[in-house]
């Protein structure tokens, strides 16, 4: 065991603004309409400056607000330089941008350059014929014929977003197909083309100009193709298309584009960099993006805690059951690959792509849900890298109910997939109820229902005449913001959530040199429902011991580890200082424990 002598530790001794920094992720559609249409928008994210300065918060990443039509939410751009109408004007975000100077907060925006929307200029250009001078800004190929001479696309590969569908989108006019790995609507750029990536640096000075301090890079791992385009290995067995990751994730010219980014435009200004990658595993591969010398980017969103209940060989929206030992398996890993190997970790178990945290790592019931999200909040405010919260999981904001109709869910990743489950299984009612029950627990709809307020109708989210674009969840009169902050002692000796994210970013703030910079070992990796680990500086030294079961548990995993006083946990406070500082632990189901060693 590891000592807190100062010879023994090996932490970072680089600090740096955005490894400090705390961002709070804003799904803009969904955080606050302030003109009636049922529509978040910009000025609504300006209105709440003070409350997310209050919370802790120092940098705001604001999902896409660029001119789309919105078939994936904004993924899909179609003017990388102006705002899309439903959300505001360019002087409403240079409003932001003084707003937030004003009050010491910075501003990420999404850069999504995978691909553009199909009714981007530059798609239109290219679409319009074979010759024009934009085709190769795309990647179009030739249709390939089965011996049977019908038409298919180019390869095997399934779209991300519709996995019963191909990646390729034929096209009438031109006679081909063209690349598309989210949705027809998503066409994917050909960054082997100079003239593309040249256009790209054009759109990230363009708003670090405007004072953006940064960027979350959207899938940025998938620029670079295998150009041969080989059909992908078949997996998935009853699908037609299969998972074409291995061609298009991390290929052959990612560090060198990446590379070239940071050259060309990123270092010549300050800023926070997070790539965005989803299907990568290799802890080269990462750290040749993340290493401090890497010159890339600062830090990458690894997927490992998000894919913990995917079933293998399969497509996300798939079920697999897993316990603390995976949690911890994966925690450490990445926790110590940064330490070992000097690079940078981001921490998030919530994003608008995932499921909410307390419903999919603990118990959302009434009875648990607070425990739970407290939970969490322990977990992430003490653990090494950058610290991204996402909108409503200050409050515990949890799933939408199961009783919601199909009709509900708003994405087209759902409704795609009940699309396919109907057409692959049209009379059978047990696949019907898993399709269902996947949705409900999987389905990017869960992070979209609008951040719950208050408890006036529509939980403050819109005027009370309005009507939200995506149904409010009905927890809102008990689950929302105005009741957490004016009761932030809801019971002697707890927290509310909100209270407690705010105390536990505080804190961290407070102990950067441990729980942002300082050492870490995972403990007593064999047990099933414990996540337990050490945390230490050449100064001081943490322990953090999380029940991730609703049993209690006498938990002695502690090792050599020797506790001085346990100073914050998820029950009654005032009940602490009685606690056992040697030997077991008695942990009740959900609790999480901050002990301070010797
Ligand atoms: O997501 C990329 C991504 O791979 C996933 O998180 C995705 O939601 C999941 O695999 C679907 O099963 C990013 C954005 O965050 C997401 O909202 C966009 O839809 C996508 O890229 C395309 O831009
Ligand atoms: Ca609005």
């Amino acid at each position: 065991m590891a000592t807190t002598k100062k010879d023994l530790y090996v932490g970072v001794d680089k600090h740096r603004w955005w490894k400090e920094a705390i961002v709070y992720q804003i799904y803009p559609a969904s955080f606050l309409d302030t003109n009636g249409d049922g529509w978040g928008d910009v000025p609504g994210i300006t209105q709440k400056l003070d409350y997310l300065k209050d919370l802790g918060v120092d940098v705001v990443w604001v999902s896409p607000i660029y001119k789309s039509p919105q078939a994936d939410m904004g993924y899909d751009i179609a003017d990388y330089e102006d705002i899309d109408p439903s959300y505001g004007t360019l002087a409403d975000v240079d409003n932001l941008i003084v707003e937030l100077k004003k009050r010491d907060m910075k501003l990420v925006m999404d850069l999504v350059v995978n691909h553009t929307s199909e009714e981007h200029a530059w798609f239109l250009d290219s679409r319009a014929s074979k010759t024009s001078s934009k085709r190769d800004w795309y990647i179009w190929k030739p249709a390939k014929y089965d011996s049977a001479g019908n038409r298919q696309p180019p390869n095997n590969w399934a779209q991300i977003l519709g996995e019963a569908n191909s990646a390729w989108t034929w096209d009438e006019t031109t006679q081909e197909y063209y690349l598309s790995l989210f949705t027809p609507e998503q066409p994917d750029l050909n960054w082997e083309n100079p003239a593309v990536r040249a256009a790209v640096h054009d759109v990230l000075r363009f708003w670090l100009d405007r004072g953006c301090s940064g960027f979350r890079m959207d899938v940025i791992n998938l620029i670079s193709k295998v150009q041969s385009f080989p059909d992908a290995e078949v997996i998935v067995k009853d699908n037609t298309y299969q998972p074409g990751d291995k061609y298009y994730a991390n290929g052959p010219r990612l560090h060198e584009w990446l590379k070239e980014i940071n050259h060309e435009v990123l270092s010549k200004y300050d800023t926070l960099t997070v790539g965005e990658m989803p299907f990568v595993r290799s802890e080269d591969e990462i750290i040749r993006v993340v290493g401090a010398e890497s010159k890339e980017l600062n830090m990458i969103f690894s997927f490992d805690i998000v894919d913990i209940d995917n079933a293998p060989n399969d497509f996300r929206l798939s079920l697999q059951d897993w316990d603390a030992r995976d949690l911890k398996r994966i925690i450490s890993r990445l926790q110590r690959l940064m330490l070992e190997r000097d690079g940078w970790n981001s921490l998030f178990i919530e994003n608008h792509d995932q499921p909410r945290s307390v419903s999919r790592y603990t118990d959302d019931s009434d009875e648990w849900r607070e425990y739970g999200a407290k939970l969490l909040a322990l977990m992430q405010s003490t653990l090494a890298g950058t610290l991204y919260v996402y909108q409503g999981e200050e409050i515990g904001m949890r799933n939408v109910p199961a009783s919601w109709g199909e009709e509900e869910y708003k994405d087209i990743e759902s409704i795609n997939f009940f699309a396919k489950y109907r057409k692959l299984y049209p009379h059978n009612p047990e696949k019907q109820a898993l399709a269902r029950e996947i949705i409900q627990r999987k389905a990017r709809d869960n992070a979209r229902t609008p951040v719950q307020w208050s408890a006036s109708p529509h939980a403050g989210f819109t005027s009370p005449s309005s009507t939200p674009w995506m149904r409010v969840n009905e927890d809102y009169p008990t689950t929302n913001v105005d009741a957490q902050i004016s009761n932030p002692t809801p019971s002697p000796g707890t927290l509310s959530v909100h209270a407690f994210w705010r105390r536990a970013l505080s804190n961290r703030k407070k102990h950067a040199g441990v729980f942002v910079y300082g050492d870490f070992q995972m403990l007593d990796f064999e047990h099933d429902k414990v996540v337990a680990y050490k945390r230490w500086s050449a100064d001081e030294a943490f322990v953090v011991v999380l029940n991730f079961s609703g049993e209690g548990v006498s938990w002695d995993g502690l090792g050599g580890v020797k506790v001085k006083k346990w100073v914050a946990g998820n029950y009654d406070e005032r009940e602490l200082e009685g606690r056992s500082v040697d030997g077991g632990v008695e942990l009740r189901a959900w609790e999480g424990l901050l002990g301070v060693c010797e």
